[in-house]
Parts: C-alpha cells; structure tokens; sequence
C-alpha cells in the first residue's frame, strides 16, 4: 500500500478475499465493464440535458487519462480534484483511476483555509478546480493563492475559462499499466474533529464493493435512474451507492449541481429520476416544496436520507408528501455504511438508521471504559471490517487516538442497537458539530476563532435546530470589545473559511466552565445554548 497508509492485516484481508468482498478487481471496471456490456446505454446526464453513453464515456475518461499522463502527472501522485456536479467530474474520476493517479476529492464549499492544507497533506502535484460556481465565486482566484502557498502543485487544471492555467488535458488514448486492486484508488475527506484535515485512503477493491454493496441493498438496476443532489465528491453521493453505484447496476447518472426543490424536480420530471440520495433538511425542503410544486414526480421510487440524524416524525411523512419509499442511511467517509433494508416493516424504516452493509463489518458498541455495553444500551459504535479504513494518510499520531490496538475504528457516535442489528444514532461524543449533514471539527474552528485580536479564549458546541438538526454557537471569552457575529463571520471569511463553517450565533462569557479535570466543559456550553 502507499507509504503513509495502514494496511489490513494478513488474516483480515485472506478471509474479505475468501468471502468474496474483495474481488482483486480495479474500481475502474464500473465503466469498462459498463461499456463492455451495454455500451450505448445511458450513463450519464448532465443538468443541460447533455447525456453520454457508457461507451462515450469510457472513451472521454481514456482520453483523458492519456492527457493527465502527457501532463506529467505519475502513478501515485496526487491531485486534489474540487470540481461541482459537472459530467468532466466524472469523467475525470475515471481516468484518473485509469492513470493510476490518486484525487484528492474536496467539496465545492472549500476555500484557501481548507484547501491549501490539503494540498500540503497530500503533497498534491496538482489542482483541478472550474472556473466559476453559480454565485460568482471564482476558483481561479483561490488557485493562484494555493500555487502561491504549495510549491508541490506544479499545474492547475480549469474546467471552463482556464485563464492563465490550463484546460483538462486530452490526447490520444495509450495502453496504461493496471494499478494494484489492493492500493489506494483515491482519497476522501474526513468530517474531523481536529484543527487539521485528515484523508482517508480508499483501496480499488474496499471502494468496489462499497459500491456494488451499496447499490444491491437499494436495489439499484438497469432501470435505476439516480439524482446526485449532493457534491459528487462527498462517499454518499459517490458510491454508497451514489453515482458509482448505479454505473454499478448498469444504471444512468443524473447531475444536479444543486440540491434545491427547484433544481432536483425539474431534473426528477425531465429524466424520469428513480432514486435520489438527500440529508435531512434537503429531505424536509422537498416535502414542503411538493405543496406548492406541481412537477411530477411519480418516477420517485426511493429517497435516501443520511449524513445526519432524520428524526422519526418527517420520516414518517416521506410517502405521503414524495409519494415514494425511504430508506436511511447512517455512513461515513470513514468505511461503515448503515442502511435499512427495502423490506423492512415501516417502523425500522423509520425509526432506526439502518443496518451494516456487510455480514463482515464487526460493529461493537462501548462505554467509556471501552467495555461492550448491554444489547439495547447506548454506547460509542467501534468498527472494522472490509471497506472500513485501518488509518487516515500520514496521520500516525491521531491513528494511535482514532483506533483501537485491534484495528477498531471510534467513530465517535452514540448508538443503540436493537435486536435485529440495526442501529439508531443517539448523538455523539466526537468534537464535531453535524450542521445539517455537514461537519465542522470544533478545534479548527476554535483555532480560527483564537486568530481574532479580541479573542482570549473560544469553544464551540452545536444548539438544537429544528430544521438543521443542529447550527454552530461560538462561545468567546473576549479581551475588551466583544466582536459583534458579523465582524467575526467577516474576520473568518477573509480567512478563507468554508461558509458552512461558520457561526451561526455568538455567545460571550466572563468565563468558560470546566469540568472536574479542568477542562472546558462543552457539555455545560451545550447544555447552556439548548436552554
Ligand atoms: C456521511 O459521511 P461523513 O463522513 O460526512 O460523516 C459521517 C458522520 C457519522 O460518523 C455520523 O456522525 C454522521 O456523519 N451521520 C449520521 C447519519 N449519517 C451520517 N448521523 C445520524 N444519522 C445518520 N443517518 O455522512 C455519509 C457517508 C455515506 C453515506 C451516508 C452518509
């Protein structure tokens, strides 16, 4: 494996050979195997209503592959890939794979704070950004910034107006070497829970049979047409089942560049979408969009709903108002997916997170002395398993904190489990705020929030919303004028902050409280903001 990863032991790794989990097969035989076998099928539609078969595609990704080669980029380098929900993302993610070259996949949302530790993580050779998003915010401008700040990233590639970097690179297609099934395919992002970013290493085969997996418990097939309604980039919409999932079932890939009811029911209408995958207040917009709405959207089989909790009650309305079927999914980037199975009764439906993907995934809840808790208790869910990472890249310091000695992974959430083996989620014990889906790792933010002048001392927790599960409060300890949250959320902005990050309410403290050890308490700080 790359220098930097943590295998799979010997032992673990022969018995996912032995079960059939893993297949030695390259995550690349989705397309060629696609276009091998129904080649003038329907892979993929862009928003434009542009589509391209599997066998067009396979040939834009060869060529492509034969461009990054002729660039200079060599197997095993990589190449942080921040691109929204455009048709050059997937064909690009393919060849990649082709030219063994590893992406780095970051979300549109990223800005210079994110992005250029990134680069410097990953030591990426190269960038791949568009040119504008639909706001005006132009990536070209944050490019020069991280060539600037990474001497590493030798090129920039610009999928629109390249100014003066360059177009995706094309030429004709070459014979390329197979990469080793059992290394590392591409690198996505954790959610964190520290002050820097952490990339978890995704082999071919791990991601391969997170894919398939994923589409067979969703039923995807031929006839699956699936609405990426979220970043491309993010596991959910990739391959759990995602986009991966449906070239997986033979299925056709519909690309919304944005989750809004307006955006998704046109595309749902228009190319007749059986399947899309949303976090919950996506979910709750769409349901109270269709009172208004009149698109028709009678090809809407199932709604996929996770990266968040989606509480019981608007669960129980997803037929009714969508007039299609549910099923939740509890994942993480990490590995281990959850989901409820199309056959189960209504009540797991909607009242639990699913159950784990795979008979493989070892799944133990425990109490803080790590001890596995009674059936029914709550405790932390520790897992492993074939397509659960052993390590995050280069990060052996957090690795010895993030796993147990036996290769458990804390995952940092609080669940029960029930007797069937489906879990439902009870909150959470990593220093995290899950802001409709979206993670904030609580010490990054704190870490830009101690950058302000009049900033002593910062934590953050996240208040119950009803809408986004949860929204972020700042608390400060401040010396001498408290800034207001405008002058902050400016201050964090020109530091180049995902907006998704940043405060939504502030709250100032002579003091913070601790607790018995004599840390901050954030549990009080919570408490305090709830009431
Ligand atoms: C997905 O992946 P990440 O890496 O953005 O976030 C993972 C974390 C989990 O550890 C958990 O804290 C939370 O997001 N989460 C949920 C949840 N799904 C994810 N919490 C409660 N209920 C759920 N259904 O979020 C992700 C990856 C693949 C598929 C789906 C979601």
């Amino acid at each position: 494996m790359l220098h930097g990863c943590v295998p799979w032991p010997e032992e673990l790794a022969a018995k996912y050979r032995a079960e059939g989990y893993w297949t030695g097969q390259s995550l690349d035989v989705l397309l060629t195997e696609g276009a091998a076998a129904h080649g003038d099928r329907v892979a993929l539609v862009a928003a434009d209503g542009a589509r391209w078969t599997y066998a067009e595609l396979d040939a834009w990704a060869s060529r492509l592959a034969a461009g990054l080669v002729s660039a200079g980029l060599r197997p095993g380098e990589r190449v942080v890939v921040q691109l929204p929900n455009v048709p050059e993302f997937v064909a690009l993610f393919f060849a990649f794979l082709r030219a063994g070259v590893l992406p780095v996949l970051a979300l549109p949302a990223h800005r210079e704070s994110e992005i250029v530790p990134l680069c410097e993580l990953s030591d990426a050779a190269a960038y791949v950004v568009a040119d504008t998003d639909d706001a005006g915010y132009d990536y070209r401008e944050l490019a020069r910034t991280v060539q600037k700040a990474v001497p590493s990233v030798r090129q920039v590639f610009v999928v629109g107006e390249h100014a003066e970097f360059r177009p995706l690179p094309t030429a004709s297609p070459v014979p390329l070497p197979e990469p080793d099934p059992a290394d590392v395919a591409l690198f996505l992002l954790s959610g964190g829970t520290t002050g820097t970013p952490k990339l978890i290493p995704r082999t071919h085969q791990d991601y391969l049979y997170n894919a398939r997996a994923s589409a067979e418990v969703s039923g995807f097939s031929a006839d699956t047409r699936y609405l990426v309604a979220l970043p491309a980039a993010h596991n959910f919409a990739l391959a759990s089942p995602g986009l991966l999932g449906a070239m997986a079932a033979g299925g056709t890939v519909v690309l919304a560049p944005d989750p809004s009811a307006d955006t998704a029911f046109e595309l749902i209408e228009r190319e007749r979408v059986t399947v899309a995958a949303v976090v919950p207040p996506v979910a709750l917009l769409w349901m109270d969009a269709t009172e208004f709405m009149d698109e028709d959207l009678s090809s809407l089989q199932l709604l996929q709903v996770g990266g968040a909790k989606f509480n019981a009650e608007p669960a129980s309305r997803v037929r009714s108002t969508l007039g299609c079927d549910l099923q939740q999914v509890f994942g993480m980037a990490e590995g281990l997916l959850n989901f409820t199975r199309l056959d189960d009764p209504d009540e797991l439906k909607i009242t639990t997170q699913g159950r784990p993907l795979c008979p493989a995934d070892e799944v133990l809840v425990v109490d803080e002395e790590g001890d596995p808790v009674a059936l029914g208790e709550s405790g932390e869910l520790l897992t492993r398993g074939p397509y659960t990472l052993r390590g995050y890249y280069r990060a052996e310091q957090h690795n010895a904190r993030s796993f147990t000695p036996d290769g458990f992974y804390r995952s940092g959430d609080v669940v029960r489990a029930l007797p069937s083996g489906h879990l439902v989620v009870e909150g959470r014990i990593k220093d995290q705020i899950n802001r409709g889906g979206e993670k904030i790792p609580a010490e990054e933010l704190e870490n830009h929030l101690l950058a302000h002048p009049a900033v002593h001392d910062a934590a953050v927790v996240g208040m119950p919303d009803e809408v986004m599960g949860e929204r972020t409060c700042a608390f400060l300890v401040v010396r001498g004028e408290a800034p207001t949250l405008r002058e902050v959320t400016a201050f964090l902005r020109e530091r180049g902050v995902a907006a998704y990050k940043l405060p939504d309410r502030l709250e100032v403290l002579d003091s913070f409280p601790l607790t018995k050890v004599g840390k901050v308490s954030k549990v009080a700080l919570a408490k305090r903001i709830a009431g």
